[in-house]
């Protein structure tokens, strides 16, 4: 068997090692709080980036070869499935994520596309097996391709949905045979740039009737695992409809979709929404929704999906304080929806850019269960709501208030002085666990 990565299995050293190519912090097999670090992480691999994503921006071409010593696409494609198991395996990573059109070439036809992946999907089961790798979700690509220039499930011509709907029927046909426990969606063109030409009602209504199609068709296959959506507020489109949690979260209840669909977190979404990664996900925990998460983050210097590679150690601690307060992933994980900088162009760095991320997050998990364990973050927030233990406030929590109740008794205490919210000694008891 070919090595395309001229670089070894990546163990955990330590924090005293200066290996580049090891583990400073993430030790798979250390138990946290019941479970191990890699049950608690499940890290992912996300095809496009690390397989695929070669560098192209919009002044310059590609500074990447992914092609794997091939160059009919075809062939190109085979490679990419051997050299993303080895990879994987190389890093302890134990899951992926693919679009369809990551893993296949398109060719000229939706038949052809649709061979290509009857020849790929195969090899890449047979390398799951051989590795113990496992599909956490699998998508389709409706964004690329320009057919889908004014959006797939909500474009205005019903030509363009069927296509959209082929590639997902047989995207989901493939999640299901590769045992993946989530579909995603993401609406890369499911939005509008102008209202001037845009039935926002229509666009909508028929963006929740595809998925239900999605739903029904998956479900009667036998799909078990969750359907996740996940938000963005723009880019490729000006607008996006799935734009944050609580804009996806009221959509799929207006239109009943929220037993089957959780959400899909992507840091470097939550900052262009002008929302902290935290609070993204804090909103999809307390509806009950938090599915998975695309684990990357943003510029803040910059207005777009940078995707970058995740070492910012308090946003992956903000991050894991909130998954474990869900407490932990079930059909989801942590994938790396992250590709190296455009000068970062070997594949010696596609291998640090994860063993950083992993870091990154392992220190997430030890500093979020610090936080949990000391008890004086939980404490200040239980002891700032007390007044809803008793009296008037446990009247309020039991529904027995009323407005005229509530008047009623705040004539008799005078006045009300809040106390304290102490945001900068909160934030000096996290730097002192943190740094301890
Ligand atoms: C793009 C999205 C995309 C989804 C899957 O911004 O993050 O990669 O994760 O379609
Ligand atoms: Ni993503
Ligand atoms: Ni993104």
């Amino acid at each position: 068997m070919k090595e395309f990565f001229k670089v070894p299995e990546v163990k955990y050293e330590g924090t005293e090692s200066k290996n580049p190519f090891a583990f400073k912090y993430y030790e798979k097999e250390r138990r946290i709080g019941g479970k191990t670090m890699g049950e608690h992480l499940k890290f992912s691999m996300a095809y496009w980036h690390t397989m695929c994503a070669d560098g192209t921006d919009m002044f310059g071409v590609g500074t990447m070869d992914k092609s794997f010593g091939e160059s009919d696409p075809l062939a190109v494609y085979k490679q990419k499935v051997y050299a993303a198991f080895e990879l994987m395996h190389k890093l302890g990573i134990e899951f992926f994520c693919f679009h369809d059109r990551d893993i296949a070439p398109e060719g000229k036809s939706l038949a052809e596309f649709q061979s290509n992946l009857d020849v790929i999907v195969p090899i890449i089961e047979e390398q799951m097996k051989k590795y113990g790798i496992k599909l956490l979700w699998g998508t389709a690509n409706c964004f690329s391709n320009p057919r889908y220039m004014h959006g797939a499930a909500t474009a205005c011509e019903a030509d363009v949905m069927a296509f959209a709907a082929a590639q997902v029927k047989k995207a989901i046909d493939i999640t299901i045979r590769l045992g993946g426990t989530g579909y995603v969606f993401w609406g890369g063109r499911e939005g509008y740039e102008t209202l001037l030409n845009t039935d926002m009602a229509l666009e909508q209504d028929n963006y929740a009737a595809f998925l239900r199609m999605a739903v029904d068709y998956a479900r009667k296959n036998g799909f078990t695992g969750d359907f996740y959506i996940e938000p963005k507020p723009k880019e490729p489109t000006k607008h996006q409809y799935d734009f944050d949690a609580a804009t996806v979260l009221a959509f799929l209840r207006k239109y009943g979709l929220e037993k089957d669909f959780k959400l899909n977190i992507e840091a470097n979404h939550a900052t262009l929404a002008g929302h902290t990664f935290e609070h993204e996900l804090c909103i999809s925990r307390i509806n009950n929704a938090l599915g998975s998460v695309d684990a990357n983050q943003g510029d803040e210097h910059l207005g777009w999906d940078t995707d970058q590679f995740p070492t910012d150690v308090y946003a992956t601690t903000y991050a894991m304080l909130e998954v474990l307060r869900a407490g932990g992933f079930t059909t989801g994980g942590l994938n790396f929806d992250a590709k190296t900088r455009r000068g970062s162009n070997t594949p010696e760095d596609i291998f640090l850019a994860h063993i950083a991320a992993m870091d990154a997050f392992a220190l997430g998990l030890i500093n979020a269960q610090k936080l949990i364990q000391d008890g004086r973050i939980d404490a200040f927030i239980k002891e700032r709501y007390a007044s809803f233990e008793t009296g008037i406030g446990a009247d309020v929590r039991a529904g027995r208030a009323t407005l005229e109740t509530l008047a009623e008794y705040a004539l008799t205490i005078g006045d009300v002085k809040p106390a304290s919210g102490r945001q900068e000694y909160l934030e000096m008891v996290v730097n002192s666990i943190l740094f301890a």
